[in-house]
């Protein structure tokens, strides 16, 4: 992609600049071309729902999505942690992400694998992916393969918010800057398929002849198996959630926690890159322990506060955090909480280079 130097680009206010600066937060389209240096030690931090909501909304007044510069044409903040630079880790990238009421989020396709979980959806709001609109009802968990179209369209009458979750940082630094991106010659793709398309392909019942239509298209070959666009409804999360408390003994480090699998394989990874998955907190505060994957919180319901070696992250509804490589670290819920947890384990996995373990005491 060939970009404009931020500099010359818009037409934030000083105002929407302010808050950005003061909370750890960039515009996407500053961002875009260089997500940061790679570094050895990234810090835990915190980003506050009130100071991202602030941030967003006066991006949304300043900007139409229309007028913004060439590139991904999303209108995003994203957390930066500090000490890297332009996204909140070394490899998994996330923003927050609005469209107005009336507004497309243009079709492109590009490598990196992404995903939308929706903070304030609507029947009304759809990511269109691979051909089929999928609503964006609250806490729906949608995935953007990587190489499938994908554009955003809001035909309800209120602005929708979600968070976006890509393996950006890992492609375009630290493997040095290889990405593929096209923009959709329509600002719209054509919608090919009815509403449920994909669930019928990768669902709970699975077509019984040959797939024809159904096979996930790209240039990119690996040992894992090709994710497929899918809608991860809530209520059926939840209610998976409740049957684990029910039943189930809850892991010492992640609570009761339920996997987003990659519906092709039926289990983790969701994507190659990353795993995902949705921890009820309610027995009180988990074991510490440290890894050396990385892991990106997003806060669905509760208070709590996450210890990170001397840190303590206090969070609430739809904070984001980040725990780095190697930090030990444990939550301590205030009564019952819901993350969205979020690794790179599987990239470290994949080369047998994962480690975990409990400090000695
Ligand atoms: O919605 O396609 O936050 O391409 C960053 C890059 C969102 C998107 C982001 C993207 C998108």
């Amino acid at each position: 992609m060939a970009h404009e130097k931020p500099e010359e680009l818009l037409r934030l206010s000083d105002d929407t600049q302010g808050i950005l600066d003061e909370h750890d937060l960039r515009p996407l389209w500053e961002v875009q071309e260089d997500f940061g240096t790679v570094i050895d030690d990234p810090e835990p931090g915190i980003w506050k729902w009130a100071d991202i909501e602030r941030a967003i909304d006066a991006i949304e007044a300043d900007v139409p999505i229309a007028e913004l510069p060439p590139g991904f044409q999303r209108r995003v903040a994203v957390p930066v942690n500090t000490s890297l630079g332009n996204a909140i880790s070394n490899t998994i990238y996330v923003g927050v992400q609005t469209v107005s009421p009336g507004e497309t989020a243009p079709a492109h396709r590009h490598s990196a694998n992404a995903l939308r979980f929706t903070i304030d959806g609507h029947e009304e709001m759809k990511t269109v992916v691979a051909g089929e609109e999928f609503p964006m009802r609250d806490n729906d968990l949608v995935t953007t393969p990587q190489w499938e179209w994908h554009d955003h369209v809001n035909d309800s009458d209120e602005t929708a918010a979600w968070l976006d979750v890509l393996d950006l940082p890992l492609f375009l630094d630290s493997f040095n800057k290889q990405q593929v991106f096209e923009n959709h010659e329509l600002e719209r793709q054509p919608v090919t398929k009815t509403q449920g398309y994909w669930d019928s392909q990768y669902g709970r019942g699975r077509p019984a002849d040959e797939r024809s239509n159904g096979e996930i298209p790209g240039p990119f070959e690996g040992i894992r198996e090709a994710t497929p666009p899918y809608r991860f409804g809530w209520n059926e999360m939840t209610e998976s959630l409740r049957q684990r408390a029910a039943n189930d003994e809850p892991d010492p480090h992640d609570g009761y926690s339920l996997a987003y699998a990659n519906p092709a394989t039926g289990k983790e990874p969701l994507f190659p890159t990353m795993s995902f998955r949705a921890q009820l907190l309610n027995e009180g505060p988990t074991d510490p322990h440290f890894h050396n994957a990385t892991e990106v919180y997003f806060v669905i319901e509760g208070e709590g506060v996450t210890h990170v070696d001397d840190k303590a992250l206090e969070w609430g509804k739809w904070d984001i955090f980040v725990v780095p490589p190697d930090g030990t670290h444990h939550h301590d819920p205030d009564g019952e909480a819901i993350l969205l947890g979020m690794t790179d384990r599987p990239v470290l996995e994949a080369f047998n280079f994962y480690a975990e373990a409990e400090p000695s005491s």
